[in-house]
């Protein structure tokens, strides 16, 4: 049984508002490589080479592959049981919004309708001269092209967020109404190393929400919130369900 405790169980149960900031250690158990972890992305590639614009100006096909390749795992795998947790919240709360950092898409094919998408999403891609959306697919690269706009032939690149671009703003308002209303926050498989998101847990907490992480180890912001609950995200997010339909 995971280690949460009790006033976590009832806030949840009692909260006439509630969210989750979720990062790439919710996906981890569905195969989804995080980034900072042993074995994660950036242990082989490094941000400054792939996740900026600069970057992908120097060297399209070299971002345009790993994202292509990135977007093959994320169409192949499935939620795992801490996304279906979550969805299930939504559910069986009055208001649940889950906002991810995740490209990944796999709260939506877990069944979660009210999530804001921080960082925009791996499955779709858009031409940088016209802003064409481009099928989904159009990044993998034929043999040794550049994939191109069919539109005006511009460079076709990830709908992501890059280090040093802005967010999606409706996104970020989206994500900042729930902060407000919240009155639990919890935060799921994220490092707390990227801002704005980072921040998330904190302004919730400065908002009046009970704010608690789940992860495999305390994060960055571990100290500057009201519980941590060590577990896969997987096997504590279902427990906790479990226990708040319990009460609720
Ligand atoms: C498990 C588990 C299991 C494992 N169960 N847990 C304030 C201070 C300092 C810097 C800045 C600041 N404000 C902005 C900045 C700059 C920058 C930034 O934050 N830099 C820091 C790194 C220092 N931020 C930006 O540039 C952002 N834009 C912005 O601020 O615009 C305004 C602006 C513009 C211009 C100038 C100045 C300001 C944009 C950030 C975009 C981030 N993009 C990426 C790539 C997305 C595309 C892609 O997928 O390739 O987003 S970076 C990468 O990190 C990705 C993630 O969403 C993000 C967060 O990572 P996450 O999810 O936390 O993953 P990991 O791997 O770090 O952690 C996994 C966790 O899971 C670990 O804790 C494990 O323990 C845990 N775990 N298995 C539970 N089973
Ligand atoms: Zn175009």
């Amino acid at each position: 049984m995971p280690a949460f405790s009790q006033e976590l169980v009832e806030r949840l149960a009692q909260a006439t508002s509630a969210m989750a900031l979720t990062g790439a250690g919710i996906s981890a158990e569905s195969g989804v490589p995080t980034f900072r972890d042993p074995g994660g992305l950036w242990e082989e590639f490094s941000p400054q080479e792939l996740a900026n614009v600069e970057a992908f100006l120097d060297n399209p096909k070299l971002v345009q592959s790993w994202y292509a390749h990135r977007h093959a795992v994320v169409a192949e795998v499935e939620p795992n049981p801490g996304h279906y947790a979550l969805a299930e919240l939504e559910r069986l709360l009055e208001d649940f919004t889950v906002v991810t950092q995740n490209v990944d898409g796999l709260h939506q094919q877990a069944g979660s309708t009210n999530v804001a998408e921080l960082h925009g999403n791996i499955r779709r891609a858009y031409c940088i001269d016209c802003e064409a959306p481009a099928p989904e697919g159009a990044l993998a690269p034929d043999g040794d092209d550049i994939a191109r706009c069919p539109t005006c032939g511009g460079l076709l690149r990830p709908d992501v967020v890059w280090f040093g671009e802005m967010l999606p703003r409706k996104e970020v308002q989206r994500a900042e109404q729930a902060t407000q209303r919240a009155d639990v926050c919890l935060s799921v498989g994220t490092s707390a190393l990227v801002y704005p998101a980072a921040a998330i847990p904190q302004q919730a907490r400065a908002n009046g929400a009970y704010v608690a992480e789940i992860n495999i180890e305390p994060s960055a912001i571990a100290d500057q919130i009201d519980e941590t609950v060590i577990g896969k995200a997987g096997d504590v997010l279902p427990a906790l369900l479990d226990a708040v339909r319990a009460i609720a």
